[in-house]
């Protein structure tokens, strides 16, 4: 039974945190040294201390160098962020460090101020791996706001303020991540869909893990997806669905898919109206995924090419 650390979670050494998680032990070292992947603390004697977090860390590291990945590449990650890679932890998961960052935007969101929220946004030390502060701060930003507005607690235009500040700055991430070469894939809101930030926060995974991403945004005419999937022929398609479908949504969407289908395209819908819509359009190329299965997905398809 491994040890407790003085907060009561449970700590391996060394050969603990190698046998779990299957990385050995030599390697565990180099990936300290030489990467800073993870930095154990030390018993007053010298010897390394895991914490469960760093066990997780070393087997979601694991899977993606098995996977094709490279140390070099992922060591620039965060770990929040490798972990969410590697499809162990909810993507959009609070990354605790952010948790202040995140009170405070809240309060500059109650007060409309502006340079305080900007100032908390771009901060320095937020300069992290983008995709851990998409994940670990933008989206359960989002998430957050969005309850406390349903709740009342917080009003329709500190919402609308907090909700332009960061799809912006995930616009901007967008374009200006490196462009990678790998497959053409196309991402949109359903028809009559506004709801941006979910199919915005995939275009920026589907980019990280080398695709090309075609966005275009909020509410795409179906008969003009169908175009574009025929003309561009994407290796697959990304669409974002909050709202519950009408029948002339889904009547115009299977239009439009069934059309195309020659074009191969498989297209996967998320957002909370994701799996109601995938059952009335009831195609084979279609359907549901959720943020992690997206990005598993998105990674077999970039390694495979
Ligand atoms: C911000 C917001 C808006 C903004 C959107 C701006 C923008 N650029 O995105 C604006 C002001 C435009 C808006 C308008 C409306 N909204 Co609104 N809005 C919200 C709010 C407050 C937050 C949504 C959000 O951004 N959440 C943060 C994101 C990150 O979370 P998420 O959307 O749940 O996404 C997660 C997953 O679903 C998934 N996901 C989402 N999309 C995708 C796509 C893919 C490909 C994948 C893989 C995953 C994925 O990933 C995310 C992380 O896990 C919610 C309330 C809430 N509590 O959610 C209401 C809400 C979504 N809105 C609602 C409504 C009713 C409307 C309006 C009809 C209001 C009106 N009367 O005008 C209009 C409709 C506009 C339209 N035609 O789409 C309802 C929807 C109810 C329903 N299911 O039918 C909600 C739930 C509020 C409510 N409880 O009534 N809204």
């Amino acid at each position: 039974m491994p040890p407790l650390s003085e907060n009561g979670e449970k700590t391996y050494s060394i050969g603990g945190a190698s046998e779990k998680s299957g990385v050995p032990v030599e390697t565990v070292r180099i990936w300290e040294r030489r990467y800073q992947v993870i930095q154990p603390t030390r018993t007053p004697g010298g010897h390394r201390v895991y914490s469960e977090h760093d066990v997780q860390v070393l087997s979601a590291l694991k899977t993606l160098v098995d996977g094709g990945e490279r140390i070099g590449r992922l060591s620039k990650m965060g770990p929040e962020a490798i972990l969410a890679s590697a499809g162990q932890t909810p993507v959009d998961s609070r990354v605790p460090e952010f948790d202040d960052i995140l009170q405070d935007l809240l309060e500059a969101a109650a007060t409309f101020d502006n340079t305080r929220a900007a100032e908390l946004l771009d901060r320095p030390g937020l300069h992290r791996h983008a995709l851990e502060v998409v994940l670990g701060l933008y989206l359960p930003l989002l998430v957050e706001v969005g309850d406390r507005w349903h709740a009342g607690t917080l009003s329709v235009a500190s919402e609308h303020f907090i909700e332009r500040l960061v799809t912006s700055r995930m616009m901007s991430i967008l374009a200006n991540q490196a462009e990678p070469s790998g497959p053409l894939v196309v991402c949109a809101c359903t028809p009559g869909e506004r709801h941006e930030a979910g199919l915005l926060a995939s275009a920026i995974l589907l980019q990280h893990v080398g695709l090309q991403v075609l966005y275009l945004g909020a509410d795409l005419p179906a008969d003009e997806l169908g175009q574009v999937i025929e003309t561009r022929r994407p290796r697959f398609v990304a669409l974002a669905a909050t709202l519950a479908p009408t029948d002339a949504t889904v009547d115009a969407l299977r239009a439009a898919l069934s059309q195309s289908l020659p074009a191969r395209a498989h297209v996967y819908l998320g957002g909370d109206a994701g799996p109601a819509l995938a059952n009335a359009l009831n195609l084979d190329n279609v359907s549901y995924v959720d943020l992690p299965g997206l990005l598993k997905t998105a990674r077999q398809l970039a390694r495979s090419s």
